[in-house]
């Protein structure tokens, strides 16, 4: 077994190899990018080495720097993670003549398998059953077109040389096809510079499913039984499970055979995934081969109790497969959710921003995150935007879904946008959890998976504004506490007026609109005047930031989590960004010793607590103005001297009207 090994990759696949390693005693060396300096992945290593710049061309899929990176720290071995490097045979090949092991296939599998009509050629051979059609040499239209006839409409016609669904027509009768052939050639010559396309049947509701397959370099080859990949969205996978809904013990059977024998057929060595098309009727047909672990090997894991990479770490170091075919059984079921940094309103653009607050459902048995990134992270446009993988196992498929939900529930991301509340709509929908999977799903049910965004609701705005009184008060409290005269009036924060409604005005943005609260305060708690009536709501903050809240009677705990004014009110499983518009807020940021205080807003100035030649300290009250039928009480935004106050009691001022000067540091101020 290796000593120290090299993983050539970033994220949470990198954190991820890192930790099997360790369990296993295996030193790791990580690389980074100048954008990963402080990376997640690069903290759990015991060396790291910098690739370069944070393009990845300029780092992580630089082949001679990561060897150089792997021979300086005396490395035996590298392992490539998925993407990047990892089915680069050439990369495979330079490892090798450097004497590093690279973890994964040869490079000829590699290389075989890299061709989809190569590919087909040796499944045919190896009796490995694919979609009814031609991918032959002959390109001839009027031959393809007879081709088409003879494979019955309608007909998929794919690139050969194309991959991911790219360069993909459906022809739907005789007459469309030579149209279509034209199209999809000049297409393929365009995207892959290679314009040979291949002819199959067209399955119009396939499932996605995958046979996870291992050999290790003495002839043994197994699978350890299927996941049902069907959830995609533009050839991404979103959601991943094991096993695969309604999987017959046959089918499985049959599925896994040939797999094992697709494995075979070319030689293969280490961890490997043999994707099929799967038909409404049982039938299933060779779609590719994938030659390296896959991102959702996790739900793989979680039935079957194995560890995919310490497997992969054995057989590259020359052992035996861990475990032989009858010792493996399928118990229990588990999904995996790609929860990433996109906005699923605006069709999945990748978002980038720091995540100010990032909180994961507590991990078990039932629930795993695989992730990359810590609170304080930025995830930036260098690289795929995944945030993390949560995997949830239950004995049956319907635990397993309800433990996805409330997972999904818990995970608590801030300060950029991500799929998760998408992903808890699939989770959601009847049909998911009917298990009604197939590769169209998502567009099938596009009209319940992307609810337009909601105005917040009363419990939302309630928790908004609790949290709001709530900190002010907290805030006021330590102020007074802090202060020579602690009992002053001044910093009361209940609103007291003389003969007057003890009440605060809240201001929010919610997105466009502008929402004003009106905050009661009561003995116990406040009342708020919302559009559902009024509701007492009383609360306090507890030791993690947490707000425990008791809305109208109804008790509910929920994170509301502040950025600058922007408030984001996460409770159980949505969360709603809110901002509070303070309309004096920007009175603490005027710099300068000296300088001058201007009233944020017209209103009216109802006392004036300093006089000109008064020494204050930053947050000391200095005059209350009412405005928006509130009343504000102005502190000084830092220490200083007043010189000069130019408004009385009871004057009406305008919006940026001069309240008072402070004095220039040094100045001589006459009273
Ligand atoms: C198909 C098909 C239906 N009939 N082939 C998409 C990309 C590549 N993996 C193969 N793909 C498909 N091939 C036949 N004969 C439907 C798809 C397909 C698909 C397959 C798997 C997962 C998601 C998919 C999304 C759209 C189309």
């Amino acid at each position: 077994m290796f000593d120290k090994i090299l993983i050539a990759n970033r994220g949470e696949i990198a954190c991820r190899i890192i930790r099997t390693a360790r369990r296993l005693g295996i030193r790791t060396v990580a690389v980074y990018s100048d954008a990963d300096a402080g990376a997640m992945h690069v903290s759990m290593a015991d060396e790291a080495c910098r690739l370069g710049p944070a393009e990845a061309k300029q780092s992580y899929l630089r082949p001679e720097l990561i060897l150089e990176a792997a021979l300086a720290s005396g490395c035996q071995a590298v392992h490539p993670g998925y993407g990047f490097l990892s089915e680069n045979a050439e990369f495979a090949e330079a490892c090798a003549a450097a004497g590093i092991v690279f973890i994964g296939p040869p490079a000829e599998a590699i290389r075989a398998m890299g061709s989809k009509s190569a590919a087909k050629r040796i499944m045919e051979n190896a009796v490995v059953p694919l979609v009814p059609g031609y991918h032959g040499e002959d390109q001839d239209p009027a031959f393809l077109r007879e081709a088409a006839g003879g494979i019955g409409y309608p007909v998929l016609i794919k690139a050969t040389a194309g991959g991911g669904g790219k360069g993909m027509r459906v022809v739907w009768e005789a007459q469309a096809f030579d149209d279509a052939l034209a199209g999809a050639k000049r297409e393929a010559s365009a995207s892959f510079g290679d314009d040979r396309v291949l002819l199959e049947k067209y399955l119009t509701r396939p499932r996605h499913v995958e046979i996870q397959v291992f050999a290790d370099g003495l002839g043994n080859a197994i699978h350890l039984f299927e996941r049902d990949c069907s959830i995609q969205r533009r050839h991404q996978k979103v959601l991943e499970e094991a096993p695969a809904p309604g999987m017959k013990d046959w089918l499985r059977e049959r599925m896994g055979g040939a797999a094992v024998a697709a494995a075979k057929a070319i030689g293969y060595v280490g961890a490997g995934t043999v994707e099929f098309l799967l038909d409404e009727d049982g039938s299933f047909y060779f779609m590719e081969m994938n030659t390296r672990l896959q991102v959702e090997h996790p739900v793989t894991e979680m039935i079957t109790g194995q560890d995919l990479v310490e497997w992969q770490l054995k057989v590259a170091a020359g052992a035996p497969l861990p475990c032989r075919q009858e010792d493996l059984a399928v118990c229990g079921h588990a999904i995996e959710a790609r929860i990433y940094a996109e906005d699923p309103l605006r069709d999945f653009l990748p978002a980038t921003g720091e995540l100010t607050h990032l909180r994961t459902p507590q991990e078990s048995a039932h629930v795993r995150i695989d992730t990359g990134v810590r609170q304080g992270d930025r995830v930036s446009i260098h690289y795929d935007p995944m945030i993390a993988k949560l995997i949830v196992w239950d004995t049956d498929r319907a635990g397993a879904v309800r433990r996805l939900r409330a997972a999904l529930a818990d995970y608590q991301v801030v300060g950029v946008t991500t799929n998760i509340g998408f992903l808890a709509q699939v989770a959601a929908n009847p049909a998911f959890a009917a298990g009604e999977l197939d590769t169209g799903f998502i567009e099938r049910h596009r009209a319940t998976l992307f609810p337009e965004a909601q105005p917040a609701s009363d419990r939302v705005l309630a928790l908004a504004c609790l949290d709001v009184l709530l900190r002010r008060s907290a805030e006021a409290a330590a102020a007074a506490a802090a202060c020579a005269d602690r009992w002053s009036p001044w910093h009361l924060t209940t609103g007291w007026q003389v003969n007057g409604d003890n009440h605060h005005v809240l201001l929010f943005r919610d997105g466009e609109q502008s929402v004003a609260v009106t905050a009661h305060y009561r003995p116990d708690g406040y009342q708020l005047d919302l559009s559902g009536g009024p509701m007492l709501v009383r609360g306090k903050l507890d030791e993690a930031g947490d707000l425990l809240a008791d809305l109208g009677g109804m008790r509910v705990k929920a994170s509301v989590v502040r950025h600058g004014d922007d408030l984001t009110i996460v409770t159980h499983g949505s969360s709603h960004r809110l901002t509070l518009h303070d309309p004096l807020a920007h009175l603490g940021q005027q710099e300068g010793a000296g300088g001058s205080l201007t009233a944020p807003m017209p209103g009216k100035i109802v006392a004036l607590l300093v006089e000109a030649g008064a020494r204050v300290e930053r947050g000391a009250p200095l005059l209350i103005m009412e405005a928006m039928k509130m009343e504000h009480t102005i502190t000084a935004p830092r220490d200083g001297v007043v010189a000069e106050v130019f408004y009385r009691p009871g004057e009406v001022v305008n919006d940026g009207a001069i309240l008072l000067a402070f004095a220039e540091e040094g100045e001589r101020v006459t009273t």
